[in-house]
């Protein structure tokens, strides 16, 4: 777009060295993490490879939704490929409890995630089947919670309780845009994305997307630009669950997909009441 203006001013020499420099840019960023798109970018339509690792074995998600996280000694590169060390050495857990919706087979969704923290983050790689990716925001704002997007339900005390309209748990729909969305004190839809950085990679029908989530306690607040983020340690746990609400195409979430059997009234409950979330333990 830049381009067409420099054009149009007649600024043709200054529109040539812009497009030297965009192409020089174009291929050390390939060179850098090939073939990945950052999420974080207007279009939602990732582009090609990770060479995914699509063969390992996936451990079926327990009822209760309890899940371990291993720590990572070195931090993770938030690129959208998974060649940082730790996701080769743990397993994939499934998120494939269906909460809405009727009866998916594997061309329409499979979804599986592995876990891994450090002191600063945990760190999320989910790996998502969808036959159709639909821009979250495609109708606006206010219908994000129609999908496509993955929901990372965290409860940092687990304290459980209501949470709808306040910070003592959270739930994150990721859109395919880059942006963590919740309601806020104001009950209006807003992002966080400073709690969550987020990068998707593609091929064919199978999305990653590798998530940093910082952890906020109950003191969060979101008027202020002064928040301590909660370092994470041996033996800590935090309520969790994840889920995928998948949007083909027809303005509506038609499956919504989780990590725990239920999830509270019509399994649908998550994004009130922090008692119904799973869990995860953090381990060295
Ligand atoms: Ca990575
Ligand atoms: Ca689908
Ligand atoms: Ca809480
Ligand atoms: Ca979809």
């Amino acid at each position: 777009m830049k381009l067409i203006s420099l054009k149009e001013t007649g600024m043709k020499v200054k529109g040539l060295m812009l497009m030297k420099f965009l192409s020089l840019t174009f291929i050390v960023s390939l060179a850098s993490c090939k073939d990945v798109q950052t999420v974080n970018q207007e279009s939602s339509i990732a582009s090609v490879s990770c060479q995914l690792d699509l063969e390992s074995t996936t451990t079926k998600a327990m009822e209760d939704g309890f899940f371990k996280a291993h720590k990572s000694k070195s931090p993770v590169q938030i690129d959208g490929c998974n060649k940082d060390r730790i996701w080769s050495s743990v397993d994939w857990y499934d998120m494939n409890y269906l909460w809405m919706g009727t009866k998916v087979d594997a061309i329409d969704y499979h979804g599986r995630f592995k876990l891994a923290w450090d002191n600063q983050y945990l760190y999320i790689l989910v790996e998502v089947v969808d036959d159709k990716l639909t821009p979250t925001l495609e109708n606006g704002i206010e219908n994000y919670w129609k999908g496509d997007y993955v929901e990372l339900f965290i409860d940092e005390d687990k304290s459980g309780g209501n949470h709808k309209f306040n910070h003592q748990a959270f739930a994150y729909h990721v859109s395919t845009e880059g942006h963590a969305i919740d309601k806020n004190t104001l009950q209006e839809t807003v992002f966080f994305d400073n709690h969550i950085e987020v990068m998707r990679s593609k091929e064919s029908n199978t999305y990653l997307w590798e998530m940093a989530i910082t952890l906020f306690d109950k003191q969060y607040d979101e008027n202020s630009v002064d928040n301590k983020p909660v370092t994470i340690f041996a033996q800590k746990s935090i309520g969790f669950s994840i889920a995928y609400g998948d949007n083909d195409g027809n303005n509506s979430r038609e499956n919504f997909m989780g990590s725990k059997k239920t999830h509270g009234n019509n399994n649908d409950e998550g994004y009130v009441n922090s008692d119904v979330f799973g869990s995860i333990l953090f381990i060295d």
